[in-house]
């Protein structure tokens, strides 16, 4: 019986887990076909694209205006990641770079947390210094993100940290600068099947630093600081950047912040 209970708990929590993480793809899913119906319109000439699971929601929309609906046969997109870049190809839009198309009107990303004043940690998937740059050249910067993402101050949802792209041959000393500056634990992110450290699209190493929870940081500050120390490339701090964040809920309804 003892075994039979065992079991019993552990479907249970297989099959939860399963309806969650449907929940959850169908609220990335609402977020990123609004955002999309929102901010790109004909007039939309360049935009940039994000990377991660939700920005294939907002592509697949983009495909389907494009090829059902006949709208969107100018529109060029710029990638931020190998994985947008693959996307776009995928779904046979016009493929854009920052040599010739600077100047972006929208760009949508997706985020890993995003707290009340819509600073974003991204990078969880491991892009984001070309996503930074790609947000950067952009009039307007629309997040895309499911209810998990949504939080009041960083760190309660996304426990991994801020992710930091850094050069190879720096990772021991940044993390000890920024464990000197502003505490918490710096770590080098590495490959799940023990194949050594991460490798980002740009050849560099990624970290993930865990700053202490309960602690107040002015994230201005925190990531002009890291930035400036020799070897990081950039953090996946994005503060004041996001023009509109996109949350799909819960309930299949979308909550926007501004
Ligand atoms: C990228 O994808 C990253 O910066 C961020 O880490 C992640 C969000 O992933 P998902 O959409 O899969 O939650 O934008």
């Amino acid at each position: 019986r003892l075994l039979l209970t065992g079991a019993t708990a552990l479907y249970s929590q297989a099959r939860d887990k399963m309806t969650d993480d449907i929940a959850v793809d169908a609220a990335k899913r609402t977020a990123a076909r609004t955002a999309v119906d929102q901010w790109v319109t004909e007039d939309t000439k360049i935009l940039g694209i994000g990377s991660g699971s939700t920005i294939v929601h907002a592509v697949q929309r983009i495909a389907e205006r494009r090829w059902k609906e006949g709208e969107l046969a100018d529109l060029i997109c710029v990638p931020s990641s190998y994985q947008a870049h693959h996307l776009i190809l995928d779904y046979n839009l016009n493929l854009g770079d920052l040599d010739r198309n600077p100047n972006i009107d929208v760009s949508i990303d997706g985020a890993d947390e995003v707290d009340r004043k819509m600073v974003l940690i991204k990078g969880g998937g491991g892009c984001l210094l070309q996503e930074k740059v790609v947000a950067n050249c952009a009039k307007h910067f629309i997040v895309v993100a499911d209810y998990t993402k949504n939080s009041a101050r960083l760190g309660e949802q996304w426990c991994r940290g801020i992710p930091i792209e850094v050069a190879p041959m720096a990772y021991v000393p940044i993390k000890l600068q920024i464990e000197a500056l502003f505490g918490g634990e710096a770590s080098l992110r590495m490959a799940k099947v023990k194949a050594g450290p991460i490798v980002t699209d740009n050849g560099n190493f990624l970290m993930d630093w865990r700053f202490i929870a309960n602690r107040e940081y002015d994230w201005a500050e925190v990531n002009t600081a890291i930035t400036m120390i020799p070897g990081v490339l950039e953090t996946g701090l994005f503060v004041n950047m996001a023009h509109k964040c996109y949350f799909g809920m819960a309930d299949g309804t979308v909550k926007v912040q501004n």
